[in-house]
């Protein structure tokens, strides 16, 4: 079994005395102003949580995008802070953006054009001249940053995610001797999608300055390498493990990502977290029985309108769980700043409303939303208290919310509805897998989870807690640094 001392152990030998770099815009640690001065909080993000223990174990240097108030007031002038507060074990680097940055960059480019251009969740991407230079030079500003750390040592660069596309072709002209690796953390589009974007060369020969490409799953891998083929001069290989490109070669590998099992079930068995259950129960008003879950950043690719209409589906052929029955929906507002994600939060808010004035009794409703961030474990007390979560996306690289619900359920006696469209539903078949599309039969798949017997319950949820527990994020970390370790 992978756990985070193997890692350490394989870290250290691997990669000897190298220096070892994760690299993302998201940083996994915000500092804030509050009232009681400033406190350091966690971001929603399944990337920033996930590797977060990888860092942790190589005892490394990260560095990303400083996006806290109070960011600039614990670090040193060059923008570090050892990190976490708690317990400090690597060195946070920040990178300072203005404001323009942040949003031509990160709301434009990224999260307007590349975001939805990559999930295909039938939102249009807008591509902005003037998003795609900020783009650039951002890109440019971590270069900068990476390349003054590295100097000449021999280091390993693990970049995350798409807001970094051109990223490890800089690294590549600006510090030769390094290794460079990255991780796209959703999915990759059809050629033919990709092929609407004005940038695709530019953004292709940017990842092709890797030499490990990793993507959640085969299929994102395969779409890759046909892109590649009909964009740009470059030879896939016939398994379309390697591509080769102006004289290097970048390997593409399919590793799924997951989450740190062990910590997860550590914290859900602790005997506080019944009280928090408790707690929790009184804070909003949550039922003893049958309580369905959904978490998510609100986002639309995570296809929450879709589940709560088939919450009302649901009630509508089975009016007999009317009093019953809650879902209690969690989902802290996602990239405000963009115009899409303001008109979600709108169509969520008049889906909720209408679905609890179809079905309400009384006092009671179905639906009980919280538009919160959660602390870790109020969120696995939640996992804990559910008969059922359910994982709707329309699209999702890996989803983590589904390992996360599974590693928690240490009692076996919660149901898992998953999105066949996630990258996670390929390794956790035992889940009641559905398609968000069919709103109908997601209901009854609802019903389904609500009636079904226990033992049936028990021997789905053991097995995918099994497969969680084996495959858990430092077996994923273990078989990235052995890649990157070959690579050197
Ligand atoms: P995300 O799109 O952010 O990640 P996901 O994998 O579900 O999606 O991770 C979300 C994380 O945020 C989870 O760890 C969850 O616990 C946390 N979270 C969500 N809602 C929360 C709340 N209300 N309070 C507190 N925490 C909350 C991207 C890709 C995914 C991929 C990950 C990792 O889109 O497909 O799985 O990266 O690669």
């Amino acid at each position: 079994m992978h756990t985070k001392e193997t890692l350490r152990q394989e870290i250290r030998q691997i990669l000897h005395n190298r220096l070892f770099i994760v690299v993302s815009n998201r940083e996994p640690y915000i500092h804030h102003h509050t009232e009681n001065g400033i406190v350091c909080t966690r971001p929603a993000s399944g990337m920033a949580l996930a590797l977060d223990p990888v860092v942790q174990a190589s005892r490394g240097l990260w560095v990303a995008h400083g996006s806290g108030d109070a960011d600039r007031e614990v670090c040193d002038a060059k923008g570090r802070v050892r990190v976490p507060p708690e317990k400090p074990s690597f060195t946070l680097k920040r990178v300072w953006l203005n404001e323009e940055q942040e949003t031509n960059y990160y709301y434009g480019f990224s999260n307007s054009a590349l975001w939805p251009l990559c999930h295909i969740a039938y939102r249009r991407p807008t591509f902005q001249q003037v998003q795609w230079e900020s783009y650039q030079e951002v890109n440019q500003i971590f270069a900068d940053a990476i390349a003054a750390e590295v100097g000449n040592r021999k280091a390993f660069i693990f970049v995350q995610d798409y807001h970094l596309a051109l990223l490890p072709r800089m690294l590549k002209q600006r510090v030769p001797q390094a290794v460079v690796a990255q991780f796209w953390h959703i999915p990759w589009p059809n050629p033919e999608v990709f092929r609407i974007c004005p940038w695709r060369h530019e953004l292709l020969d940017g990842l092709l300055g890797n030499d490990l490409l990793s993507f959640h799953t085969r299929f994102h891998c395969l779409n890759f390498t046909e892109t590649v083929a009909n964009e740009v001069e470059a030879r896939p290989d016939q398994e379309a493990t390697a591509i080769i490109y102006q004289g290097s070669i970048t390997k593409i590998r399919s590793i799924p990502i997951s989450v740190d099992f062990s910590a997860i079930e550590k914290q859900a068995s602790r005997p506080e977290t019944l009280e928090r259950m408790e707690e929790l129960r009184r804070r909003y008003g949550l039922p003893e029985k049958n309580l369905g879950l959904g978490v998510d950043r609100l986002d639309y690719t995570k296809g929450i309108t879709e589940r709560i209409e088939a919450i009302g589906s649901f009630l509508d052929h089975h009016p007999e769980y009317r009093g019953r029955f809650a879902f209690f929906q969690v989902a802290p507002p996602s990239r405000t700043r963009v115009e899409e994600y303001r008109r979600l939060a709108e169509e969520v808010d008049q889906v909720v409303e209408r679905v609890n004035d179809r079905h309400r009794q009384g006092s009671w409703q179905p639906i009980l939303y919280a538009k919160e961030h959660l602390e870790q474990p109020d969120l696995y007390a939640l996992y804990r208290m559910a008969r059922f979560c359910v994982v709707s996306s329309l699209h999702d690289g890996m989803n983590l919310v589904a390992k996360e619900f599974i590693a928690a359920n240490v009692d076996e006696n919660g149901v898992l509805l998953l999105s066949r469209f996630t990258g996670s539903m390929r390794q956790l078949s035992d889940a009641l897998i559905v398609n968000p599309y069919a709103v109908d039969e997601l209901g009854e798949k609802i019903h389904q989870a609500l009636e079904m017997d226990a033992g049936e319950v028990r021997w789905r949820m053991r097995r995918l807690r099994e497969g969680v527990q084996v495959n858990n994020i430092y077996k994923w970390a273990s078989t990235i640094v052995h890649k990157i370790g070959h690579l050197s």
